[in-house]
């Protein structure tokens, strides 16, 4: 994906116009990405960043919703409700394999793009994730397509988020790359919903989706995003035993780990069968009602939530950093300088041992003088040699310097893993800071200065700035938006618990 520079600079300002112009009401956003644009040219200077890359395309900018789930737990069926439009083709067979990224377009019809239209489209979260399936085939950009489509839709609903549709998750039959996908949509979500089917609560042969699902979303500093929804609950109607299923799942989903979270009960009135007893009826359709207003609260409130993780993303990076990342790269500076005089020893101790040892065999230390002499008299032919023997020293010396660089280097994909854009940030950064021009007695990394190091405080208050405007805006205690900032601010799972026994009337 060669871009130039100049590409890079003309998309983040389109990206800053087009968020200026979305949110006329919101203007940290568009300023936000003038301050990732400052920590680009820090990351540039430091090697950490291409000349062509930016902060700014690791992040998605806009609110991104998944929805992840058993097989035919009803997310497409919940997905088109929510859009109010037959989008999403449903039913109880397998009828989507691939995972669907839904997003608004005023063009009044639906639009099926393939995968790769996400490379093409000069918005962000597309090429966040459209970049790891690359990473995830190894048969190349081509094989998106198998993995993802791109629906644009007219419904208002969706207008600037973004909804993803999964395939059936079947653990079991899944490939890996699908499942390493599911976990990158994870990431990049403000909220996932995960569905489960009240047909099914204790899934005996999903074993391993629940355990995948589920066991990957507890202990997240965002566990907040999560809510598990239990669907499909009229079908408990009949026999009228609500409370057991839901124990059922709970006892299924403590078996993965997940004891504590935001649960939900919900059913689709149109795909459900009708409900005969009058009073049960109400007693489902109450208890729907205010699970629905919920989820709908969650789904509307992530413009919000949003904005917060894009400027905790901002101070998080500018931290990272002046902090981790300049640390490390300067021991790294250490143990190579170490490393690099260790060997000149050696090499430049052996040579002197061999010509002292060849001088005194030949018995020859007159020639040595008599260079020497030749030398302080400018003899030309005697300060070619010494010229010689300087640029085959310094030859030797940079070829260690080089070495000793490209092999610390090489080690540093076992240390990170898979996180191969730290790994490949560090690589950068290492090389940069020992390259054949830069004195070695410099202690600290290419291009950490104190007018970079400026810059990063600089970003780091900005996006305190922006948070604390953020809260201007959403926690405004006689306003209406009071319930949104709550939900916002980060809060550890123990304290938002709701179990299903305590919602259960
Ligand atoms: N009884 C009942 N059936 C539902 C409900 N939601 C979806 N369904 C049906 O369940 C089947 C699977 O739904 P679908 O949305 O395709 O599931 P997905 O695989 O999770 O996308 C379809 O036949 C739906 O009509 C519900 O709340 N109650
Ligand atoms: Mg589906």
């Amino acid at each position: 994906m060669a871009q130039s520079s100049t590409n890079i600079y003309k998309r983040l300002e389109s990206l800053e116009k087009h968020l200026a112009e979305e949110h006329p009401d919101n203007p940290v956003l568009a300023k936000a990405v003038h301050s990732f644009r400052k920590l680009d040219r820090v990351a540039q200077d430091i090697g950490l960043l291409d000349r062509n890359e930016s902060y700014a395309t690791h992040v998605t900018w806009w609110p991104m919703i998944a929805v992840l789930g058993t097989f035919s737990a009803g997310k497409s069926t919940f997905i088109n409700s929510y859009l109010d439009m037959h989008l999403q083709r449903t039913g109880n067979q397998a009828v989507d394999d691939k995972f669907t990224v839904i997003c608004y377009s005023s063009d009044n019809e639906v639009k099926t793009l393939p995968g790769i239209a996400l490379d093409a489209d000069p918005r962000f979260p597309f090429y966040q994730i459209s970049r790891s399936i690359e990473e995830i085939s190894e048969a190349g950009p081509q094989r998106i397509d198998a993995y993802i489509q791109l629906k644009t839709c007219p419904s208002e609903k969706i207008r600037g988020k973004i909804l993803i549709d999964s395939p059936g998750f079947d653990a079991d039959s899944q490939r890996n790359s699908t499942l390493r996908l599911t976990q990158h949509i994870i990431d990049l979500s403000d909220l996932v919903l995960v569905f489960f089917d009240a047909r099914h609560p204790e899934p005996g042969a999903m074993k391993d989706t629940l355990a995948y699902l589920v066991s990957g979303t507890i202990n997240r500093a965002d566990s907040n995003k999560f809510l598990y929804i239990l669907n499909q609950m009229d079908v408990t109607a009949k026999e009228d035993n609500p409370e057991e299923v839901v124990s059922a799942w709970q006892r299924s989903l403590a078996q993965a780990g997940l004891f504590a979270g935001k649960f939900y009960r919900i059913y689709n009135p149109e795909a459900a069968a009708p409900i005969e007893d009058p009073l049960i009826r109400e007693r489902y359709e109450t208890k729907r009602e205010e699970d629905m207003a919920e989820i709908n609260t969650r789904m509307q409130q992530i413009e919000v939530e949003r904005s917060y993780r894009i400027a905790g993303m901002l101070e998080q990076t500018a931290e990272t950093i002046s902090n981790q990342i300049i640390h490390k790269l300067t021991s790294m500076l250490q143990k190579w300088k170490k490393r690099v005089i260790l060997f000149d020893s050696i090499v430049f101790g052996t040579l002197l041992i061999l010509s002292g040892v060849a001088f005194w065999l030949t018995d020859s230390w007159n020639l040595l003088k008599t260079f020497a002499e030749n030398i302080m008299a400018y003899d030309t032919s005697s300060l070619i040699g010494l010229g010689v023997i300087v640029v085959v020293m310094a030859y030797i010396h940079f070829t260690i310097r080089r070495k000793v660089a490209d092999n610390m280097a090489e080690k540093l994909p076992g240390k990170f893993g898979h996180d191969h854009t730290a790994c490949k940030q560090y690589t950068q950064a290492f090389l940069k800071s020992t390259a054949g021009f830069r004195p070695m007695c410099f202690q600290k990394p290419a291009g950490w200065n104190g007018s970079n190091q400026n810059i990063l405080a600089e970003v780091r208050s900005e996006a305190n700035d922006y948070i604390q405007s953020l809260n201007d805006q959403f926690t405004n205690p006689s306003g209406r938006k009071v319930e949104v900032a709550v939900a916002a601010e980060e809060k550890p799972a123990t304290e938002s618990v709701t179990t299903p026994e305590t919602r259960v009337e």
